[in-house]
């Protein structure tokens, strides 16, 4: 049987009974705290957010679900409905690399709250995961399996779980990603996962940390964003992503800047580079923080059509200067353009994973077709759509 090619957002207590159903089964007697967190997509800013810049992304109405229970010992027992991997360990022996797999975004969270006092030692937690966001895809589910985890702890160790509670558990996720889980990330996916708003994208200043809400509503334009995801599997831990986030570092070095946010004269910027190699790149950052105040600015007037071309300028760039697309990526963003989308672009860190498309709605059945045409012409992997409808953060259930 073939998967259907749309994938429908579940209600969340569905996806609440699957994690419960799985805990109940795993470990007897009830979860004390059922967490809830969304995937996202980023509307544009990509691989700024390292580099201080501005990212827009808005959370999805797919949601990964933890349901944990705390023990008062130091040990972690880790179970999930999408894998029969099972992970179970003593809390005060993970670090760097240990545990790997899915497990160490839960594990990580719980060893950077412990590292930064706000979990005490001696705490362990039983966890069941269920979730619709699709893993490997660019949607974040790695961002909503940290952030429902770090909010059921809080909540059930009686911390504040309100914006500014939040804050801090979004610097713990980070540290979770970048230390434990080996991935370089910069914090976009944690913070649009833990404060975004339904009917808003947020825009996150990555220098500052400030956020604000933009209002955002496709269908008042008579538009619908459409996730494409190339169903080929994108990986943050495997070295690429982390060999931009490094070139940026470097070139903010050779220009004697801590981000690249802070330059203003970017052709000189550009000029000064020493290493002929990242020029193509901080072109890329700097173009894309401009593209994103750009976007800003034509929501403010409402004038959501006009965006579609910022879109697919940033994935230009993205395909060439900042070499993060894919074939996969590269062919849905052709063919929505083609089958009359305003804009398109990949999404997320790229090298497979999804795209999204910004299409008038009596356009999107010819969009859905034209791609999924074009991926079978070209042997990839069959396409499959999701809904995006700018929704809630992370919320207990
Ligand atoms: C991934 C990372 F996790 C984010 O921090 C961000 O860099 C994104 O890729 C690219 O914009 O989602």
């Amino acid at each position: 049987m073939t998967a259907p090619s749309r994938v429908e957002p579940a209600h969340d207590l569905t996806v609440a009974a699957g994690a419960e159903a799985l805990f109940r089964s795993t470990f007897g007697g009830a979860a004390d705290c059922v967490w809830a967190a969304p995937g996202r997509v980023n509307l544009i800013g990509e691989h700024v957010d390292y580099a201080g810049g501005l990212v827009l992304p808005f959370a999805l109405p797919y949601v990964t679900v933890v349901a944990s229970r705390i023990r008062n010992d130091d040990l972690m027992r880790c179970v999930s409905t999408h894998t029969t991997d099972r992970w179970q360990g003593a809390v005060s022996e993970v670090a760097p690399g240990r545990p790997s797999g899915w497990a160490a975004y839960l594990a990580g969270v719980l060893w950077a709250l412990r590292e930064s006092g706000i979990a005490p030692a001696g705490t362990g937690f039983d966890v069941a995961v269920h979730s619709t966001v699709p893993v490997g895809s660019g949607l974040s589910s790695s961002a909503a399996l940290e952030c429902a985890f770090a909010l059921a702890v809080a909540d059930s160790l009686g911390l504040p779980t309100n914006t500014d509670g939040r804050r801090t558990l979004i610097d713990a996720c980070i540290r979770a990603e970048n230390e434990i889980v080996g991935a370089a990330t910069g914090g976009m996916d944690q913070s649009v996962a833990m404060l975004a708003r339904p009917g808003h994208a947020l825009l996150l200043d990555c220098r500052s940390g400030d956020s604000r809400l933009v209002p955002l509503d496709f269908a008042s334009a008579g538009a619908q964003l459409l996730v494409m995801d190339t169903n080929a599997p994108h990986k943050l831990a495997d070295g690429q992503y982390g060999a931009r986030r490094a070139t940026i570092e470097r070139a903010c070095a050779n220009l004697g800047v801590d981000t690249l946010r802070d330059i203003r004269d970017v052709d000189g910027a550009l000029a000064a580079l020493t290493v002929p190699q990242s020029v193509p790149r901080v072109r890329h950052v700097l173009a894309e923080i401009r593209r994103v105040v750009e976007v800003t600015e034509l929501l403010a007037q409402n004038r959501i059509a006009d965006i579609g071309d910022v879109l697919t300028r940033s994935h230009r760039s993205l395909r060439d200067d900042y070499e993060v697309s894919s074939v996969e990526l590269d062919c849905a963003v052709e063919a929505a353009l083609d089958a009359g989308a305003w804009g398109a672009r990949m999404t997320g860190g790229g090298f497979g994973g999804s795209a999204i498309a910004l299409v008038p709605v009596d356009r999107v059945e010819d969009v859905v077709a034209h791609v999924l045409h074009r991926a079978a012409s070209a042997s990839l992997p069959t396409p499959q759509f999701l809904s995006a409808t700018p929704s809630s953060a992370a919320r207990r259930l």
